[in-house]
């Protein structure tokens, strides 16, 4: 009633209140800033705050309410069905075990997107998440003590369909100072290799980085990767010095140019 007496005003502030404040009391703070954190990195990544509120709804609903254990990988289908990754097929470039030197190499450049260069991908780029039965709160720890569990389950989808997506030359970026810089029960040799489409796919390079001057490689001498390859996708394996990429990366090299 004082409320209505004192004029419009006062009863904006109101409405303000209820629609803004309210929402955000029901959610524990946790739950507040995982959808604070995916929002702002939706939007920098230049979507409207309306796509952002839609995937962040899309991607809530895949998780909540839901034990991290038996996680079904399937709960992210829809997500995926609404995002379609929107990069030229034969930029696709793939990695094991070199995120941060793949990163640094295709931020600046558009002649190779990863997946954490999609939307989905950079916005739950090192996140963690889960939801519990019975309530509908996104709590970010202790998520992975099971397998699958939310989060490898989301990558094992997006990596499946960002795979499925690639055509013509793909590219991946393996660490050649490990035993096995290709690992057939990794992402990319579990998840990625099996999924490229050999009706899609001609060929995979291979950037093996090694720690001093450059060095010769070829794919067969990468553990099973050649037989786990689909027959008709053609490999070349090139390798090529940690400090030569990041030579790369500091002149801002064109991309064909570094290897
Ligand atoms: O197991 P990996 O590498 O071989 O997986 C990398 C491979 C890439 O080509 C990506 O397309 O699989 C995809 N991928 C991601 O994009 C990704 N971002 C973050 C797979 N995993 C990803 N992560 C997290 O890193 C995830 O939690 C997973 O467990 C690790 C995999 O890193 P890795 O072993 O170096």
């Amino acid at each position: 009633m004082a409320v209505l007496a004192i004029g419009g005003t006062v009863a904006v502030v109101v409405v303000v209140v209820a629609v803004v404040v309210v929402p955000l009391v029901l959610l524990t703070p946790q739950t507040a800033q995982f959808r604070a954190t995916f929002k702002k990195r939706c939007e920098a990544y230049g979507e409207t705050s309306h796509i952002c509120e839609n995937k962040w709804a899309a991607f809530e609903q895949a998780y909540v309410g839901e034990d991290h254990c038996g996680f079904s990988e399937g709960n992210y289908d829809q997500l995926f069905a609404e995002t379609n990754f929107k990069h030229p097929c034969g930029k696709t470039m793939f990695w094991s075990k070199t995120k941060d030197l793949v990163h640094e190499f295709t931020k600046k450049r558009d002649c190779f997107v990863t997946l954490e260069d999609t939307l989905l991908g950079s916005v739950l780029d090192g996140l963690e998440w889960c939801g519990k039965e019975g309530n509908k709160e996104t709590y970010t720890q202790q998520c992975q003590k099971c397998q699958p569990n939310p989060v490898s389950s989301f990558w094992k989808t997006a990596s499946t369909r960002f795979t499925q997506h690639a055509c013509g030359e793909a590219s991946v970026m393996l660490d050649g100072e490990r035993k096995e810089p290709y690992n057939s029960n990794s992402f990319f040799g579990g998840v990625e290799v099996p999924n490229l489409q050999p009706s899609k796919v001609t060929h995979l390079t291979v950037v093996l980085v090694t720690k001093e001057s450059w060095g010769s490689c070829t794919c067969e001498s990468l553990g099973s990767l050649r037989k786990d390859l689909h027959q008709g996708i053609g490999c070349t394996c090139k390798a090529v010095a940690r400090s030569h990429v990041e030579q790369c990366i500091e002149e801002n090299t064109p991309c064909g140019a570094c290897w």
